[in-house]
């Protein structure tokens, strides 16, 4: 992704630098279906989804945007909005069910294939190897919270890139590895739904280090020229006052929310505060093996940003039990060592998600990167927002809500830039409408209305405001 310098605003329009990337991003499991086809095993997110009262109304992703089949109608979806950058990702028991061993000719076929289709149409493939969907059989010798996984992501991580590599020149490692860890292993409202602190902390240690593995795969693999990121869920961490209990409270979120990622990418190695926060929950001298921070620090050349929404924090109140809007529903917490900091929902406007919109979470969290990584550009690998977007009787949608969000959360990368931060894309969340997770089909976050009864693409008003933001590079002034 080439430097794009600051330039002067037109008098009504923030305009962003020459070179700023515009695109839209998916996941694997989110869109594709064809969950059985061509020798694509189960994730985790199968099992789950197929284990009762774990996902709303039972969806799964056996037929989720039909992509799979339908992935050229897509593409020239994404060339009707204008789209420079499309970020997809890999699904890892498409390419190599199991996890182990070979690739399939049909798994790899079907991303050169799409690759293909985007390159055609002048779209940048910007290519995740790991968006959640770990093959269920990995999950049986230990998932994330075994070292043996890193070490296959790793080999997953050469596969890939030999089969797609001189077409792909941007690769992100883990989406959000976050979720994968404490949503996954901690309060167990993602998959594989398991609920033990200890194991948490453990996957998010053999995700770093898969990070690594994958990191030195794809640099090992890939032309000079390719670009490596990870892209994180970064928390923008505020304490509720300035009183020190609650500025504690803040620093335990931000460790094991952020720090525990970014240290060992980007920082030297774990933070001591989060060794200590977390000390009577596992043996990190015995989990950190000599050498696995070194293997984590591997350079990336961009950090992916996903940002949504910010999260208020206070010290625990004495007495009561602590309150987490911010994740879903457990009864376990997903904040393994920080268990009783209180979480706040803001007063103001929230998505149909629940989380509370707040672009000046956004600047910050990108003023605050920007200080703490000096010379690493960022991209926001992901920003949007579900909303109800019932369709009116002639069939569109007129998502202003969505426009507004994106407007305002535009305005603030805008800011961003011009106060320093160097950031070179912006990918909205998402393309199309999509299986949110434990949420089912319920929570719509596309710029582009997807019909799951007739699998009809209708883009939505944000949509053709999207297409012209990109065609003019610039948002109105607010
Ligand atoms: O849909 C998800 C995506 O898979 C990861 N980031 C957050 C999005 C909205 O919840």
């Amino acid at each position: 992704m080439p430097e794009t310098p600051v330039t002067a605003p037109a008098v009504d329009r923030l305009s962003f630098p020459p070179g700023f990337l515009w695109g839209a991003a998916t996941a694997a499991y989110q869109i594709e279906g064809a969950a059985a086809e061509d020798g694509r095993t189960p994730s985790i997110w199968d099992t789950f989804s197929r284990t009762p009262g774990k996902v709303a109304n039972g969806d799964t992703g056996d037929i989720a945007c039909d992509h799979y089949h339908r992935y050229r109608t897509d593409v020239t979806l994404m060339s009707e909005l204008g789209l420079q950058a499309y970020r997809f990702s890999l699904s890892w028991p498409r390419i190599q069910p199991g996890g182990r061993g070979p690739a399939t000719f049909a798994g790899l076929d079907f991303y050169r294939r799409l690759v293909d289709e985007l390159l055609d149409a002048g779209i940048q493939p910007v290519a995740t190897l790991y968006h959640w969907d770990l093959p269920q059989a990995l999950e049986e010798t230990g998932g994330w919270t075994a070292r043996e996984t890193a070490e296959r992501f790793g080999e997953y991580a050469t596969l890939a890139a030999e089969a797609l590599g001189d077409r792909v020149a941007l690769w992100t490692t883990l989406n959000e590895p976050w979720c994968s860890a404490f949503l996954g292993y901690g309060s167990g409202v993602h998959a594989p739904g398991r609920t033990d602190p200890a194991d948490a902390l453990r996957a998010a240690h053999h995700l770093n280090l898969g990070h690594g593995r994958a990191t030195a795969a794809l640099r090992a693999a890939l032309p000079a020229h390719t670009q490596i990121a990870a892209s994180l869920n970064l928390h923008q961490v505020r304490p509720l006052t300035t009183d020190p209990a609650d500025l504690d409270a803040a620093r335990r979120i931000d460790a094991v929310g952020n720090r525990i990622f970014t240290g060992p990418m980007l920082s030297g190695g774990y933070p001591a505060d989060l060794l200590a926060d977390t000390a009577h929950i596992v043996d990190w001298n015995t989990l950190v093996r000599p050498g696995d921070e070194a293997a984590i620090a591997a350079p990336i050349d961009l950090l992916g940003i996903n940002y949504y929404t910010p999260a208020v924090v206070s010290a625990p109140t004495p007495g009561t039990a602590a309150v987490n809007h911010a994740h879903g529903e457990s009864d376990h917490s997903p904040w393994p060592g920080s268990e009783d900091v209180n979480f706040h929902l803001p007063p103001g406007d929230t998505t149909d998600m629940g989380w509370s919109i707040d672009p000046t979470g956004l600047y910050d969290l990108l003023m605050a990167t920007s200080r703490a990584h000096p010379g690493l550009p960022l991209v926001i690998t992901e920003n949007g927002a579900a909303f109800p977007d019932v369709p009116t009787e002639d069939g569109q949608i007129h998502d202003h809500d969505r426009i507004d969000y994106l407007h305002r959360h535009l305005a603030a990368v805008h800011r961003a830039i011009g106060d320093g931060a160097d950031v070179r894309g912006y990918f909205l969340w998402s393309l199309l409408d999509n299986f949110e997770w434990a949420y089912g089909y319920e929570k719509r976050f596309g710029a582009v209305h997807v019909d799951y009864t007739t699998q009809l693409r209708t883009p939505k008003a944000s949509a053709r405001w999207y297409a012209r933001t990109i065609g003019a590079n610039s948002v109105p002034v607010l």
